[in-house]
């Protein structure tokens, strides 16, 4: 595996010497705890996926999306770039745009470029300073927008700030609702229905099943950026827990799942070992794995039976010529 760099704060965009007031919402340390040693301490043992995104994992997640493996970044933004003019006529004028784990808002930028009169922009993250960081640049690059950037677990009820829309439209991009399992991403969709509101839309990215060689390919890189990114969860339990993972005897896993249809990543240990948290000590047999992330795949059918559960209905959907990936318009039935 190669070695991945770490990244370096960047400084402020040019013009903009004060960062934008933040909402900040974020989770108490105290949740990172709990949720590692009820993960570690389960059978089979488990980390949640959403603590991959420090401000490092949020940066190794970027490289993540510019690998030649990783299609779906490139491919949505194709799609969106394609068909920006029918997105933005679906989401309709003076809309607010309620983006759910902006990271560096890249695809937002395609649909704020096409909305009519876009109300304003809320990107909600969980990253702080990766957050702020982009925020910031977004700002910079569509004065006059009002931006309110929130720092907050959108997997957790939160309120986000009441700015004056004639609707919200929550951006979902990225297929992130493929990290959840399917009770988690419909409950989850009925919160977002929630959020948007009578009158609001999900715009939503959403991965296609597909060949699996692809797919194993895309979380096994041959640069080692996923591998990197996945043992980063260990980086960061060592440095907010004092944990005393050794990086050395763990090592990146990711196969595909036929069943459920979905990729899961693993963290395996090489050797017998015991890593300490606190005064617990949590021990591994050689060849024990921590399940990290599952990446579920779905059909345009079952993605849109699993949205009816939710009280959501597809109103249009868009995808590239090979059907790798689509971007969909859900409102409320
Ligand atoms: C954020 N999420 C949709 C990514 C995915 O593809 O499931 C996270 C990721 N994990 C490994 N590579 C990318």
């Amino acid at each position: 595996m190669l070695e991945v760099q770490r990244h370096s704060p960047r400084p402020r965009p040019n013009g903009l010497n004060k960062a934008l007031p933040l909402v900040d919402l974020a989770p108490a340390a105290s949740d990172l705890r709990r949720d590692a040693l009820a993960g570690l301490c389960a059978t089979p043992k488990t980390l949640p996926c959403k603590y991959f995104y420090d401000d490092h994992g949020s940066w190794l997640f970027d490289q993540i999306c510019t690998l030649p493996e990783y299609y779906p970044t490139r491919t949505e933004l194709v799609i969106s770039r394609r068909y920006a003019a029918e997105i933005a006529a679906a989401c309709g004028p003076q809309a607010l745009l309620l983006e759910l784990g902006s990271g560096s808002s890249t695809k937002t930028r395609i649909i704020l470029d096409h909305l009519r009169a876009p109300a304003g922009y809320v990107p909600v993250d969980i990253a702080r300073d990766f957050l702020r960081h982009a925020a910031d640049e977004l700002a910079a690059a569509y004065p006059g927008l009002p931006v309110v950037p929130v720092c907050a677990d959108f997997t957790q009820p939160f309120t986000p700030p009441a700015l004056a829309a004639r609707r919200t439209i929550v951006y979902f991009p990225g297929s992130t609702i493929g990290n959840f399992t399917a009770d988690d991403a419909a409950e989850l969709l009925r919160t977002i229905a929630g959020l948007m509101g009578p009158e609001g839309g999900l715009l939503i990215g959403v991965d296609l099943r597909k060949d699996p060689n692809m797919l194993v390919r895309a979380y096994n890189d041959a640069r080692g950026v996923t591998a990197a990114f996945n043992l980063n969860l260990l980086t960061r339990l060592n440095r907010e827990l004092s944990a005393d993972f050794d990086l050395a005897h763990f090592q990146h896993r990711a196969t595909w799942d036929p069943t459920p249809g979905r990729i899961e990543m693993q963290l395996v240990s090489k050797r017998d070992q015991a890593v300490h948290i606190d005064d617990q000590s949590i021990e591994f047999r050689a060849g024990e794995p921590i399940r990290t992330e599952y990446s579920h795949k779905y059909t345009l059918d079952q993605f849109a039976s699993m949205a009816s559960t939710a009280g959501l209905a597809v109103r249009k959907v868009w995808t590239d010529h090979a059907r790798l990936f689509s971007v969909q318009y859900l409102t409320r039935a």
